[in-house]
């Protein structure tokens, strides 16, 4: 999806990484927040990577949600050539179960930060990409309260049910 104004961008290694990353296509949605999508891949279009990580902040995204599997060079690098908050997504592949994606990802050296979610986390990172815009409005902070209630209705839904 392309939003007309995109706040959020969900990038990604690979059309592979999308039954991964729709997770955060789909919170994004659930909270009216405008995004954009796109494969961008650190090793297959690095010339890219690079203009889009650049150009990024002057089109008016706030934050960039990055996911990639194996080696997975993509937020870093991303993270790399802009100032904006990055969220890593350390995709899982058939080998090795993401460990190898969550390790590229989270050491990063002192200087240039992502902020790396669980392996598979692509939900939590859309969720923090809504908690740093919602910094700057609150009405978008009072749609995470009431999700949040709604968690702990569904927790004490389940409970109910756990004693029928
Ligand atoms: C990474 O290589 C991508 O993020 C993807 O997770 C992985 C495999 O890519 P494909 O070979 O499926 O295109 O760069």
């Amino acid at each position: 999806m392309v939003s007309e104004s995109p706040l959020v961008a969900i990038v990604m290694g690979s059309d592979s990484d999308f039954a991964v990353m729709s997770d955060a296509v789909e919170v994004l949605s659930n909270f009216d927040v405008p995004h954009e999508v796109q494969v961008i891949s650190a090793h297959r279009t690095p010339e890219k990577m690079m203009e889009y990580g650049r150009s990024a902040r002057g089109r008016g995204i706030k934050v960039i949600i990055a996911g990639a599997g194996g080696a997975a060079h993509l937020p870093g690098m991303i993270a790399s050539v802009t100032t904006l908050p990055v969220v890593g997504v350390p995709v899982p592949l058939a080998r090795l179960d993401g460990l190898d994606s969550l390790l590229s990802i989270v050491q990063m050296p002192a200087g240039i930060p992502v902020a790396t979610v669980s392996i598979g986390g692509a939900t939590n990172a859309a969720l923090l990409a809504v908690s740093i815009l919602a910094t700057a409005d609150e009405g978008l902070a009072g749609r995470l309260d009431t999700y949040r209630h709604e968690l702990s209705l569904l927790v004490e839904t389940k409970n109910q049910n756990l004693q029928q």
